[in-house]
């Protein structure tokens, strides 16, 4: 096997990049090409993404990358997509997961199906926002195509159409077990089939590049390969573990929680805890929750005009632990909004005191998060049978030392640090072993393992009180 370079590209909520990734026999390095923010426009009062002002960045990124990619690849979050019309065009502004258009929508599905039936069909956990509420909550009568964000940048550059599993096994309408679309939920809820495209799996081969998208970057005849095109299957991709005795937490805007399975878990317990079985790489089954995460930090920030987080929890360290908290999984912290006032409104109704100061709000949101974090790991191994050695947390919230330190003390489990990029190199690793330059799975993570940064963090032995507080705020898994 010899060196081969790769471009990713990764879309978060709220910045995206484009990265430059070399593997190798004992090589795995990634240059950062171009980094940019993922910005929100509220329009006519409906919250969209600006996706092609992301497309644009996408081209400036790889038109910056070095010459000589074997391919590139993409992901971004989950559930949301642009509608083409017959003619393929696109048929207005991607829509905001958090935007309030899915109101009453999971409610009102969830009536007419049953919770069984979606449950059983899908092994989705119920989240207002699942492609499946939007679609339900949207006009399809000239929409000939849907197309997930990867799926639909993906053919922008190629003109190739078509569903990365991954990512389609957030939709809601993917068969758990078939790894097929459900027809039976698209014809229970008289959506039209003809909008979903042929599914694919991480590592096909996509397309070249459409001949003026060339012209314009500059890079011939450039392959797009298919990645695990969820961003949270890229990442889990690019766990360091060595056995299957972990758990990932992967922590950016949200913390996504759980263990990796061979098959899905679909008992009642299992629906009733909200916890899903989305689809990875190699038909690995991605067993987690949703736990709010940074985002609640972040709307802060954006609340207060502050930059300097660094700055703030260092402050937090210094503020005394576990006196104010929230349970972060409350619907009211979704949408975007003044977040301070709701966590202090929070603390108030559930009975502690308010933050008063920056520092204590982010200590709070700190805590509330580590004892989340143990609430949702312990759930996963009772409910999956899993047994659980080690948890690894990756992307950006493992910059975050205290948001480590707490994850281990109330988990009462080691935490593992890193990678930052594990999304990037996910991405980058799956096109390396489409391109023979990488093993299966398990060297893939062992060669992550042996060249990115890790820190571990043992737990301090308290984890009784974070018993405690956690069985205050309900939040005992
Ligand atoms: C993380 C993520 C989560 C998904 C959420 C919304 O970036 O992809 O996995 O639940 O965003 O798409």
């Amino acid at each position: 096997m010899s060196e081969a370079m790769f471009a990713a590209v990764d879309l978060g909520a709220s910045s995206g990049r484009v990265m430059a990734g070399r593997v190798g026999p004992g090589t795995l390095a990634l240059e950062e090409i171009r980094r940019f923010p993922n910005r929100p426009v509220r329009v006519n009062g409906t919250l969209h993404w600006d996706i092609l002002g992301l497309y644009g960045n996408v081209l400036d990124g790889l038109r910056s990358a070095p010459r000589g990619l074997s391919s590139v690849g993409i992901d971004s979050w989950a559930v949301d997509y642009g509608l083409l019309d017959a003619e393929g065009r696109l048929l207005g502004n991607p829509v905001h997961y958090r935007d309030a258009r899915t109101d009453g929508v999971m409610e009102r599905v969830r009536a007419e199906l049953g919770e069984d039936l979606l449950y059983r069909t899908s092994g989705l956990q119920f989240l207002p926002f699942n492609t499946i509420y939007q679609l339900a909550a949207e006009d399809l009568s000239r929409a000939a195509t849907l197309l997930l964000v990867p799926d639909l940048l993906a053919h922008w550059l190629t003109g190739e159409v078509g569903a990365e599993r991954t990512n389609a096994s957030t939709t809601g309408l993917l068969d758990v077990r078939g790894g097929t679309w459900s027809a039976d939920l698209i014809d229970r809820l008289g959506l039209p089939a003809r909008i979903f495209p042929p599914l694919h799996d991480p590592g096909a081969d996509i397309g070249t590049l459409r001949a003026d998208v060339a012209a314009e970057i500059g890079h011939g005849a450039l392959r797009v390969t298919a990645v695990g095109s969820h961003d949270t299957a890229s990442a889990v991709a690019a766990v360091p573990a060595a056995t299957d005795r972990f758990a990932y937490i992967s922590c950016g805007t949200w913390s996504l929680v759980g263990v990796e399975l061979d098959a899905p878990v679909l008992t009642d317990e299992s629906r009733k805890a909200n916890f899903t079985n989305e689809g990875g790489v190699d038909g690995t089954v991605r067993y987690l929750r949703n736990v709010m995460g940074l985002w609640l930090i972040q709307e802060s920030l954006r609340t207060w005009g502050e930059a300097d987080l660094p700055g703030l929890v260092a402050a937090a360290a210094d503020v005394p632990g576990l006196r104010r908290l929230i349970d972060p999984d409350d619907p009211e912290f979704l949408p975007p909004g003044d977040m301070p006032a709701r966590i202090a409104a929070h603390c108030r109704r559930r009975g502690f005191p308010e933050p008063s100061t920056r520092a204590e709000t982010v200590r709070c949101i700190l805590d509330s998060l580590a004892l989340a974090h143990r609430a949702a790991l312990r759930q996963a191994a009772r409910l999956s049978g899993r047994e659980i050695d080690v948890v690894h947390l990756v992307g950006g919230g493992s910059r975050n030392d205290l948001l480590c330190r707490l994850t281990a003390d109330a988990s009462g489990l080691p935490v593992v640090a890193g990678p930052v990029e594990a999304t990037a190199l996910g991405n980058v690793l799956a096109q390396a072993r489409a391109h023979g330059a990488v093993g299966d799975l398990a060297e893939s993570r062992a060669l992550v393992a042996a060249t990115q940064d890790l820190r571990r963090y043992e737990p301090s032995g308290d984890e009784a009180r974070w018993a405690e507080a956690a069985a205050r705020l309900g939040l005992e898994g």
